[in-house]
């Protein structure tokens, strides 16, 4: 192993990792469907096709026992009143539990378990908030800059976006009387 291959930097003003395996970018168009408001998608969709988020992955093989890791830039801004968020997913290996550790902005975790009870967790700079094993994890950035955070995840955890995609989350953050706010999700599926 060439252990000099072992050394990531990370830009702490705009969270890219230096060198990273993959990089993903997410645009309103990747994840129309995952938003509530349906006119209101259509009606920025009509005009732009904003980027939500960008993903800097350092991702090791799967073999059992390997950590990869990855940055998330989650821009701010709002589609109608609910405020931008990832798409979120349970791990293709459910029991693969993963780290979060924020280093700018101000958003919300949701973790929901496989019944659908969701939680909702304030994500402050400098915080490192535990995704347990079987919790299904969205962020949300709910502040006026970027959201930026790391993730720490055992490589062969897998991002099973079906259930998410199909279902959704319990719970929703949209901005009510001008604060963030987590409602019951209109379009849930039990
Ligand atoms: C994170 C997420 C990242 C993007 O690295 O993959 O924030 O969110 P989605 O994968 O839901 O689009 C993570 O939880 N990895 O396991
Ligand atoms: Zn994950």
């Amino acid at each position: 192993m060439d252990l000099d291959e072992l050394v990531v930097r990370i830009n702490i003003e705009t969270g890219q990792l230096e060198p990273y395996t993959r990089k993903i970018v997410r645009r309103l168009s990747d994840m129309k469907d995952f938003y509530y408001d349906k006119e209101a998608v259509q009606r920025i969709l009509a005009k732009e096709d904003p980027i939500i988020y960008e993903v800097y992955a350092w991702e090791r093989s799967t073999d059992e026992g390997n950590l990869s890791f990855a940055t998330t830039i989650l821009n701010p801004g709002k589609i109608g009143d609910e405020y931008y968020m990832t798409k979120g997913h349970f791990h293709s290996k459910r029991d693969r539990a993963e780290v979060y550790i924020t280093l700018s902005g101000n958003g919300k975790i949701v973790i929901q378990d496989e019944k659908g009870n969701a939680s909702v967790l304030d994500l402050v700079p400098n915080s490192i908030t535990y995704v347990p094993p079987r919790h299904a994890h969205r962020t949300v950035n709910t502040g006026n800059k970027p959201l930026i955070f790391i993730a720490i995840y055992p490589s062969d955890a897998g991002h099973d976006y079906d259930v998410i995609a199909q279902k959704g989350f319990s719970k929703i953050i949209v901005e009510r009387d001008g604060k963030p706010t987590a409602i019951d999700n209109p379009n849930y599926l039990k």
